[in-house]
């Protein structure tokens, strides 16, 4: 009975060992195709929480895929209108108003504007969307200024955090629109 029972776990053992080997084998040919064809995926998904007393949270969810990072978010729970929303420099969304999260992530020294825009933007300065009269929005935006984990400190999003605030952002007032509270937040973070 005893001598049965070790058997079989030796077995199981063993046939648990060649299932994981054999995945790391395929995890690791598959790395070293996406590299060789400079094709790397990565991604980071997210909840945004409610900030200053909102109703507002959402999912958000950046994808990096051939040097190009998309952008997407969904919220719900928004004030009907125009809404701003950016990366902020901190993945800390503890404040009950988001100021946690610093100001717009701005590692190229520019001034506040829009994405794009010759006079200068933020790296964080993603803009504005609507939400329509049941609180609903979605943006999305696809951008090689951006990478996911890369390491360069003027393109890499992780350990910032996305925020929505309450109004509009005008482009023009420094240093951060004027866009008003800052009602959910998200940190980026694998
Ligand atoms: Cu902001
Ligand atoms: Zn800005």
């Amino acid at each position: 009975m005893l001598f049965a029972i070790s058997c079989n776990d030796t077995k199981k053992k063993d046939s648990e060992m060649d299932a994981e080997n054999t995945e790391e084998t395929m995890t690791d040919s598959e790395e070293t195709m996406d590299k060789k064809m400079n094709n790397e995926k990565k991604d980071v998904s997210f909840m945004l929480e409610s900030r200053s007393e909102s109703n507002a949270t959402g999912k958000v969810m950046f994808q990096q895929v051939n040097g190009k990072v998309t952008f997407e978010a969904s919220l719900s729970g928004l004030a009907p209108g125009t809404h701003a929303i950016h990366i902020h420099e901190k993945a800390d969304c503890s404040a009950a108003d988001g100021a946690s999260a610093g100001g717009h992530w701005n590692p190229t020294f520019q001034p506040h504007g829009k994405w794009g825009d010759s006079e200068g933007y933020h790296k964080g300065d993603i803009g504005n969307f609507e939400a329509d009269q049941d609180g609903n929005g979605r943006i999305t935006m696809t951008t090689d200024e951006w990478c996911i984990g890369c390491g360069d400190s003027n393109r890499d999003i992780l350990g910032k955090a996305v925020i929505v605030h309450q109004g509009t952002d005008d482009f023009t007032s420094q240093p951060s629109g004027a866009a008003g509270a800052r009602v959910s937040c998200g940190g980026i973070i694998q």
